[in-house]
């Protein structure tokens, strides 16, 4: 183990998520370092896991019955080597330093992969949405801003949209910045298009996954049509997945949140998805919904201590991970790969366990991490920052294509860094090993700082 891993257990011992995230990383990088001996000389990963900053902040607000409530908010700047932070903020119960400091840290060599100039941070709360009110939710952002203002910025630090946070969280921060500031900059991305946002900001992170996966499918000379795909999670980035899905004539049979799943085994279609955005963003209602509207659909509720998910235990060509972190672990893995699935395309942060990555590893099946397959999301966001600044407003199909040409080279830089290294067709050491030496050689140019 290298040394690295030792500091950081020592450190911060409690923060396995983030020792999982660094875990990943350094395995893969170890050619590098042993090909340039000046990175280990220069600390470079003593550097690259310490975050640069980390804000802590208490967040008081009352509810619609006059009681009063703190939740705690965090901003972790991690990586600041190749432009300003940029990364989502989560609102979410299970929102801690761990989860934040690996998304983050993911988020560094993510935005890395991206071509854009973009640095790595994440941000949130341990506020739950479900069940607020609408002015409960406005009450909870304005107090957040009223802290975070103060530490982000247009050419500082950049926050955008993660688990719980959409269009009507990121209306509610940016109206907040706007009057304490007293300024209209590009603070925030994911914003509505009206005042300010990028046409394909909300589907750009599914659409750029299902991208990212007909590239890798046409390594090996095929293509999405008619391929049964597995789709988890039922919010922002499963939504668009399952949209561009449908769009190049595969079939998606399941969605998921955090209670259970369904199976839809004639397949969601556009009008059944129409069903699921409105239920989801609109009357925020849940999943098993879905089973009641459509009787050939069936719902089966998830208990998160299983020894396997069943959602991944149906016979697909291909799965796309869209929930959250962690939800394949070695069985399900196992289970897939039995299943004969010949693509894993990750849509969401982390979502597979590392046993998990090593049943894939060891399998002949395509697997690209989100790091890779999920940079469509923040790379939009960094075009959205582009067209603030110039004050200009890019049509529909000048960002969509953006987003393709983005992820087309995010494919290729992959392969490419992993043949290099020794590993042809591995997009996981490549993502990893790419983003790595982008970052580091950036801090080097910049001296210790
Ligand atoms: P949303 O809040 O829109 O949707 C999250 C979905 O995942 C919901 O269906 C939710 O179910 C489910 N989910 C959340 N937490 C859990 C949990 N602990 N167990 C099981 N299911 C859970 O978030 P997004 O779609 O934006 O994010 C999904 C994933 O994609 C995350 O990993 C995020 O980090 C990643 N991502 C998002 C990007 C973006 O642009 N939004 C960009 C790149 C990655 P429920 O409603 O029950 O909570
Ligand atoms: O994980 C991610 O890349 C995001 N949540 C999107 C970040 C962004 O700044 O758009």
């Amino acid at each position: 183990m290298e040394p690295i891993m030792e500091i950081i257990l020592s450190r911060d011992p409690e923060q396995k998520e983030f020792h999982q995230a660094v875990t990943e990383v350094l395995e893969s990088v170890k050619p590098v370092l042993d090909k340039n001996p000046e990175y280990r000389h220069e600390k470079v990963l003593e550097r690259i896991v310490e975050p640069e900053r980390v804000i802590i902040f208490r967040v008081p607000w009352m509810d619609d019955r006059g009681e009063i409530h703190v939740n705690r908010g965090f901003r972790v700047e991690m990586n600041s080597a190749l432009g300003p932070y940029k990364g989502g903020l989560r609102f979410h119960p299970s929102v801690n330093l761990s989860i934040l400091k690996f998304l983050a840290f993911e988020q560094v060599f993510k935005n890395a992969l991206t071509t854009l100039s973009l640095g790595g941070g994440k941000g949130g709360s341990d506020f739950d949405p479900k069940g607020k009110s609408d002015s409960e939710v406005m009450r909870f952002c304005q107090s957040f801003m009223s802290e975070l203002f103060r530490h982000i910025g247009p050419d500082t630090d950049v926050p955008a949209g993660d688990i719980g946070v959409g269009a009507r969280e990121i209306g509610y921060l940016f109206g907040m910045y706007k009057k304490l500031k007293n300024e209209f900059t590009g603070v925030l991305t994911g914003k509505s298009v009206n005042w300010g946002g990028s046409l394909i900001r909300p589907e750009a992170t599914g659409y750029g996954c299902v991208y990212f996966a007909a590239e890798m499918l046409a390594t090996r000379n095929s293509t999405l049509e008619k391929k049964v795909c597995l789709v988890s999670g039922s919010g922002n980035v499963a939504q668009y997945t399952t949209e561009k899905l449908i769009e190049m004539g595969a079939k998606v049979v399941t969605l998921s949140d955090s209670s259970g799943y369904i199976f839809d085994e004639r397949g969601i279609d556009k009008e059944k998805l129409e069903y699921v955005k409105t239920l989801k963003n609109i009357k925020r209602g849940r999943i098993k919904e879905y089973a009641e509207k459509f009787s050939e659909a069936v719902y089966t509720p998830t208990d998160p201590g299983a020894a396997f998910n069943p959602l991944w235990n149906h016979q697909a060509d291909c799965a796309f991970p869209c929930a959250t972190q962690n939800e394949i672990n070695e069985n399900d893995a196992q289970n897939l790969v039995n299943n004969n699935v010949q693509l894993v395309c990750e849509g969401a942060n982390m979502p597979t366990t590392i046993e998990g990555i090593n049943v894939f590893q060891d399998s002949n099946i395509l697997y690209a991490p989100g790091k890779a397959a999920n940079a469509g999301g923040v790379a939009v966001s960094g075009l959205e920052m582009s067209q603030n600044s110039m004050r200009l407003n890019w049509p529909r199909q000048e960002v969509e294509h953006r987003l393709q040409i983005i992820m087309k080279s995010i494919h290729k830089t992959c392969l490419d860094a992993a043949e290099d290294y020794g590993t042809p067709g591995n997009y996981l050491i490549g993502a990893n090993i790419a983003g790595f030496v982008k970052v580091v050689e950036a801090m080097l140019d910049q001296g210790l700082v």
